[in-house]
């Protein structure tokens, strides 16, 4: 409990020492959690996400400061990318970071995505719930825009921002068709580069093809230049933008009730795989001779696992 009054406190290590606790499934972190999250629901969450090395890093460098510019505490959950491309991402990130790392209203963790199979990550959810119970008044995640679980992600922020990188006009296509639906704000980051008015003009006539209601919320354009801290500012602007849109349209509850939706589905998965585990196995070796006998059927021998009378 001490740990927990410290969390709420904002205390560093103690959020440190509960974010590592659950990382590796300790039982008392994962007690702990069931309060933490009744602390919960006051932080503002954006997801950041894009193609690797698309400067989302860069980016978010620029965003904690033109936050903490505004009083507000900032939060950072960096989902390092498995590609061996970008392996270097944590050092990276740490580094293009680190100068907010002596301000105790800053904290940023980094995740590893290994054995990511999809969906949403616990540990993510996880990471941003102590961050929320810490205090935070916005948190960022930034998340390679390829998997299924950042497109789960991007479903369920607050905001969520799609970075984007001239030359690759063509990807808009082939990106993720999710992704695209659910950026709230797009970012052409390396505006310097050939083709980023180009870019511009491809997603404009994207966005026009796609039917908006006039009391819908139309996802705004933002040109960035991130290592030199240009259009960082509008950026900054247009999230708070996007945030007071949502709290006067009513959709802040509605996608936090979406968020709270998906993290059932996730802990009811988990709980069943969990049982599975945990079901005596003999009586589940029993239930699979009784299948492959045609004695029973999936559904029948699944409800006997999970304890549940048919209907
Ligand atoms: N030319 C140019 N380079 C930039 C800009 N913004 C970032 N970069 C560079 O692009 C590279 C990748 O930046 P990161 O911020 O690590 O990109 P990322 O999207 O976080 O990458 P991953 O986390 O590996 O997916 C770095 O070398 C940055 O310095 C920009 O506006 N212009
Ligand atoms: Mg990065």
């Amino acid at each position: 409990m001490e740990l927990l009054e410290n969390v709420l406190k904002g205390d560093v290590l103690a959020a440190a020492k509960l974010m590592r606790g659950l990382e590796d499934g300790v039982p008392d972190a994962l007690a702990e959690l069931e309060s933490v999250y009744l602390h919960t629901g006051r932080a503002y969450i954006v997801g950041v996400s894009g193609a690797p090395g698309a400067g989302k890093s860069t980016l978010l460098g620029c965003l904690i400061g033109a936050f903490r510019k505004r009083n507000m505490k900032v939060g950072v959950v960096a989902i390092d990318p498995t590609s061996p491309l970008t392996g270097g991402a944590i050092l990276g990130d740490r580094l293009r970071m680190q100068i907010h790392g002596a301000d105790n209203d800053v904290f940023i963790r980094s995740l590893a995505s290994r054995g990511w199979k999809g969906g949403l990550s616990k540990a993510t959810m996880n990471t941003v719930h102590v961050l929320d119970a810490m205090g935070k008044d916005i948190i960022f995640v930034e998340a390679v825009g390829s998997g299924q679980g950042e497109v789960d992600f991007a479903r369920v922020a607050d905001t969520s921002v799609v970075v984007l990188v001239p030359g690759m006009g063509d990807e808009i296509q082939t990106m993720k068709a999710g992704i695209m639906e659910m950026a709230d704000i797009f970012v052409i980051n390396k505006a310097e580069r050939d083709g980023s008015e180009n870019l511009k003009i491809s997603l404009e006539a994207m966005l026009a093809m796609t039917p908006h209601q006039p009391d819908e919320w139309q996802p705004g354009i933002v040109l960035t230049e991130a290592i030199l801290d240009k259009g960082t500012e509008p950026l900054a602007k247009e999230i708070l933008r996007h945030r007071a849109f949502l709290v006067s349209s009513g959709g802040v509850a509605e996608r936090r009730r979406r968020r709270a939706e998906l993290e059932l589905t996730v802990a009811v998965e988990s709980a069943l795989r969990n049982l599975m585990e945990t079901t005596d196995s003999r009586y589940l070796a029993k239930l699979v001779d009784d299948l492959a006998n045609r004695k029973t059927d999936p559904i029948s021998a699944a409800l006997k696992v999970i304890n549940l009378p048919k209907d």
